[in-house]
């Protein structure tokens, strides 16, 4: 194989997505295979892959038993209606999800991806209020620097000014909690930071402005992802479940980055002993091999629409791939692995040793935090003045050329390797850093 015959001729066309188009066309980062830890990439160089491309390949890549099962599902059967039809694999699927919470959270609803995911809980949400008779509670409240993903009720919710400030004014009716990020008490915390459990009584103050009655449903990541790996300071989730519960609203958890073993548990339900209502899942679910995601509710939430007449739908949402045959398939085989090869224990038992690798950042160059829980951490840089991101972009543009995959949101560095690393490759994920960020500018 040579690298010349694997580059399309004309990048033009391809409207890239969150991507710096023309620095991209101007140099192609092109990846042209994938197995276990590693990238290949277009001139052929082996790229460890340190985000699990993105957030999602908690299994690694190319692994056979998922493989397997995905191409055998294409040859039995491509694709069954999503309406008033079934397959065996969408309900197998469905328990074998729901096996994976504790407490009655056991319903499952698919989607496929993320953003369906939140547009579908607020939904249901919503719907949720109206049926049980509440029907003056229509307001959703998010977090500021929540990410939701990009659909409308998600960038409503949702709390990162560039991903709503182009796009109009959103749902109507959205209010947001203050974030928890306090890097003058908590900078350089390892795991849960001390300070700010107080931040979650922000929703009395929302609640003492709108009145309960109009609230149907908070939603927030448990560690907030894409903003740049926000932890959630100790005892915040639950305060925030607390005062859902004195005024009825719908707690809404979104485990799109948190589930299927990213913070050393299946999800962060379990992590942090808080049950909300209502989880929004994707990603992991198929460790990334085919799109799918999930909004996974609780008893109480399902049984409200189990009324009327047998034959009436009960609700009205769906979408044409919900449950996709191949994503099913795909995804039975990953929570085989998952469980098959102890992946989320891995995750757990190499949570202290990553924990240490990443702290052994500070004192570097530029360094003004580092944050981790789980499998997963971020470095933020100071910014060059007067070009935020710039700093940043350019150790992910290095470490990519020297083999190494990263993601950057603004001047943080985010880290989220598969969950089937070693300290081998935590050692080199993070002496590679520490040789960028010595040298950078
Ligand atoms: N909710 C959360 C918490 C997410 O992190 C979505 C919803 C949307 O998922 P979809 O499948 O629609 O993209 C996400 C997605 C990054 C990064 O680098 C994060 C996401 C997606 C792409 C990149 O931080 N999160």
């Amino acid at each position: 194989m040579t690298a010349a015959v694997r580059v399309p001729n004309d990048l033009e066309p391809f409207w890239m997505p969150f991507t710096a188009n023309r620095q991209f066309k101007s140099r192609p980062r092109l990846l042209v295979g994938a197995k276990g830890m590693n990238y290949t990439s277009h001139d052929g160089r082996q790229i460890l892959d340190g985000t699990a491309g993105l957030w999602c390949c908690n299994a690694g890549h190319g692994h056979p038993k998922i493989v397997g099962a995905i191409q055998a599902q294409a040859a039995e059967m491509d694709y069954a209606p999503a309406f008033q039809m079934g397959h065996p694999k969408a309900f197998e699927l469905a328990a074998r999800i729901a096996a994976l919470f504790p407490g009655d959270l056991n319903r499952v609803f698919y989607t496929n991806s993320g953003s369906e995911s939140v547009d579908t809980a607020l939904k249901i949400a919503l719907a949720y209020q109206r049926t049980i008779g509440q029907g003056t509670r229509t307001r959703l409240i998010g977090r500021e620097r929540g990410y939701h993903g990009v659909n409308f009720g998600g960038i409503s919710v949702g709390g990162i000014p560039s991903n709503r400030k182009f796009f109009g004014t959103g749902l109507g009716g959205v209010d947001h909690l203050r974030h928890t990020h306090l890097p003058e008490k908590n900078a350089f915390s390892r795991g849960e930071p001390r300070y700010g459990a107080e931040l979650a009584d922000d929703l009395e103050r929302l609640v003492a402005l709108h009145d309960a009655s109009t609230i149907a449903a908070v939603i927030v990541e448990p560690v907030a992802g894409s903003t740049g790996v926000l932890v959630p300071p100790q005892g915040y989730l639950k305060r925030l479940r607390a005062i859902c519960d004195r005024h009825g609203i719908v707690m809404i958890m979104d485990e799109v980055i948190t589930g299927f073993g990213r913070l050393g548990t299946a999800f962060a339900v379990e992590k942090f002993d808080v049950l909300p209502d209502i989880v929004t899942l994707a990603k992991g679910v198929t460790s990334g091999t085919v799109p799918m995601g999930a909004v996974v509710a609780r008893q109480h939430i399902y049984d409200a629409f189990m009324t009327g007449p047998d034959h009436a739908i009960e609700l009205f949402h769906g979408y044409t791939y919900s449950g996709h045959p191949l994503a099913c398939a795909a995804a039975l085989a990953t929570l085989d692995v998952y469980q098959g090869e102890g992946l989320f224990q891995n995750a757990s038992a190499l949570s202290p040793y990553w924990e240490d690798a990443a702290h052994s950042l500070k004192g570097l160059p530029h360094v003004v935090d580092i944050r981790n829980l789980g499998l997963v951490a971020a470095i933020e840089l100071e910014p060059i003045a007067g070009q935020p991101a710039k700093r940043a972009f350019e150790v992910f543009l290095r470490a990519y050329d020297i083999g190494l995959l990263l993601r950057t949101t603004g001047d943080i560095i985010a880290l989220s390797p598969p969950l089937c690393l070693t300290k081998t490759h935590i050692d080199q994920i993070f002496g590679t850093l520490a040789d960028l960020l010595k040298a950078a500018a």
